[in-house]
């Protein structure tokens, strides 16, 4: 008998011969609202399968990539060691020349990628797309938490970017509202390296129930297929997906909704 561990679909290659690594994170510690993100890699992994790797839109095929899933990080720990080794993790694949799709887990995951990003490059740009600014200093008695990663992670890199956001807490409205895809790459260099940071909530609620903190008014399906294809000619070198929350998705479409980005993301950038 033969039986394999839940990897995501097409994931097949080794991770010498991979060209894309997805690592998951399934970290819940600093959610505020409802839970669910520790779920979360298991679910869009599980979802992946009921997708076809091909993609109509870009017309390649995952199976074709050379795609390696490593399975989770272990999350019973300290935050501090979580995100330190996240961190490693992130530095030693992104040296080894591979891109990367990190699955969370809470949006505090993009605090360790991005300082894993910028030891490996030096220089980093972020592009979040994200229903709430999350630049608050601290967040009830929290300076590291899913209410913060902008602000933390803007302290990592050389320039950051959120779109989409339709929360914010007052004197943090320094970002543009709304932003067209010509606006983005107005606004984003081709010169430096880029993480991108996927928070499901960007998503229109109506779209993407389950995440853990939805917010009305948000961006469609489309419009973060756009979003992807305005990066085509940008250095993007690895992308996080976070705060999906699977109790809150009996449907399951979230789940589906992530794996599908997932899949349209690495054939758009890396394809
Ligand atoms: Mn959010």
């Amino acid at each position: 008998m033969t039986t394999r561990p839940l990897h995501f679909l097409s994931a097949e290659s080794h991770l010498e011969g991979s060209r894309v690594v997805i690592l998951g994170v399934p970290l819940e510690r600093t959610v505020t609202f409802r839970g669910g993100p520790a779920r979360a890699p298991s679910a869009i992994r599980y979802a992946s399968w009921s997708l076809e790797s091909f993609s109509a839109i870009s017309r390649r095929d995952l199976s074709r990539l050379g795609l390696c899933d490593l399975g989770d990080l272990n999350t019973e720990r300290f935050l501090g060691e979580i995100l330190a080794e996240l961190e490693a993790e992130v530095f030693q694949l992104l040296d080894a020349g591979k891109r990367l799709v990190v699955l969370g887990g809470e949006h505090t995951i993009t605090l360790g990628c991005v300082r894993g990003a910028k030891r490996a490059w030096r220089k980093l740009q972020l592009l979040v797309l994200d229903a709430h600014s999350d630049l608050r200093d601290e967040y009830l008695g929290e300076r590291v938490s899913h209410a913060t990663v902008s602000r933390r992670a803007g302290e990592v890199v050389d320039r950051i970017l959120i779109v989409g956001a339709r929360s914010f807490f007052g004197p943090d409205l320094s970002q543009p509202l709304f932003a067209s895809v010509d606006e983005i790459r107005g606004m984003l260099s081709r010169e430096i390296p880029l993480w991108l940071s996927l928070d499901l909530d960007v998503l229109d609620p109506s779209l993407c129930p389950g995440v853990t903190n939805p917010e009305p008014g948000g961006l469609s399906y489309f419009d973060l297929i756009e979003v992807f294809k305005a990066l085509c000619d940008f250095d993007v070198v690895g992308m996080d997906l976070v705060e999906l929350a699977p109790p809150f998705d009996p449907s399951g479409i979230s789940a589906i909704t992530a794996a599908k980005l997932v899949i349209e993301a690495v054939l758009t950038l890396w394809g």
